[in-house]
């Protein structure tokens, strides 16, 4: 039996297919719900940010037919696959310089980057550097999950400092990636927010979508099987608690302290 035939056959699947295909939600139209559910883990946060990402195409009532979707590898980078637009599933690191040679062919494109932090901060970390400094009129929502999810749960370069991950025992060495930093004088923008404030991610990415250039969005989410249980989180509900409790909404349009989300918009040369 596939695992697609063996996925299909639960009566949770059948309920939850169901439930989709009558429920009247237009942003519903973006997914392939065939295919659902999808492979990540009970209590992940990627499919928050998933559905957010379909609420903000609704929102600005995106063509199908006008809208490209690139991942690259990783949890994250599963989710090119579920949506029923022109996509690219592509290797580890280079979904950016993809999506920006999509753009380049075809500029009336809307095209869109869904990746984890290892793939795009680590790997990719390379090509959004340039991605930038070109502003690329493309727009990347990143899933920050602090960790190497896929893989069992390697340090990222978002892994907080003294974290214990399967690669750092005694904790994390090393500090994270300030991501708003790269962003600094450039005509860009950038935006941090969480799997908590539902809100706060849909509008982010609507504004994302709206910016002429390049438009990094910074979604911080739950991995709670390969890094929140090993940091002490007893699931994922209590991860989402902390962003409640930890971030506060900035609108501080120039910098945001570690503990604030926010949008940034840089005019640096305008
Ligand atoms: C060139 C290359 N190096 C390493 C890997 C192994 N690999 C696959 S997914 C992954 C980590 C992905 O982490 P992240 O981008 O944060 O996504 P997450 O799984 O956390 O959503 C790695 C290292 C690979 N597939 N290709
Ligand atoms: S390993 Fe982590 S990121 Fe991957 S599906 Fe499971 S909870 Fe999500
Ligand atoms: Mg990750």
């Amino acid at each position: 039996m596939s695992t697609v035939e063996r996925r299909g056959s639960s009566l949770y699947v059948k309920s939850l297919r169901l439930y989709f295909m009558n429920t009247d939600i237009n942003y519903k139209r973006y997914l392939k719900l065939d295919l659902l559910p999808t492979p990540w883990c009970p209590g992940c946060g990627n499919g928050i940010v998933l559905k957010a990402v379909c609420q903000a195409f609704d929102e600005l009532n995106l063509p199908k037919e006008g809208t490209v979707i690139v991942s690259g590898i990783g949890c994250a980078g599963r989710s090119a696959g579920f949506f029923d637009l022109d996509s690219v599933h592509t290797a580890h690191g280079r979904a950016i310089p993809v999506a920006e040679g999509i753009k380049y062919a075809n500029d009336a494109l809307t095209v869109v980057v869904l990746s984890g932090d290892g793939d795009l901060l680590g790997i990719g970390g390379n090509h959004l550097l340039h991605a930038i400094r070109r502003n690329t009129n493309i727009t990347v929502v990143c899933y920050a999950n602090e960790i190497y999810g896929m893989t069992g749960g390697q340090v990222s370069p978002l892994t907080p400092h003294n974290a214990k991950t399967v690669t750092s025992p005694l904790g994390n060495a090393d500090f994270p990636i300030d991501v708003q930093s790269y962003f600094k004088n450039r005509n860009s923008y950038f935006a941090r927010t969480t799997a908590f404030h539902l809100n706060h991610l849909k509008k982010s990415i609507v504004e994302a979508l709206k910016f002429k250039g390049f438009s990094f969005v910074e979604a911080r989410t739950m991995c709670i099987v390969n890094y929140g249980r090993r940091v002490g989180y007893k699931n994922s509900h209590e991860m989402l608690m902390h962003y409640k409790e930890f971030y506060k909404v900035s609108d501080d349009t120039e910098e945001l302290s570690q503990n604030e989300i926010g949008i940034l918009r840089h005019t640096a040369g305008l």
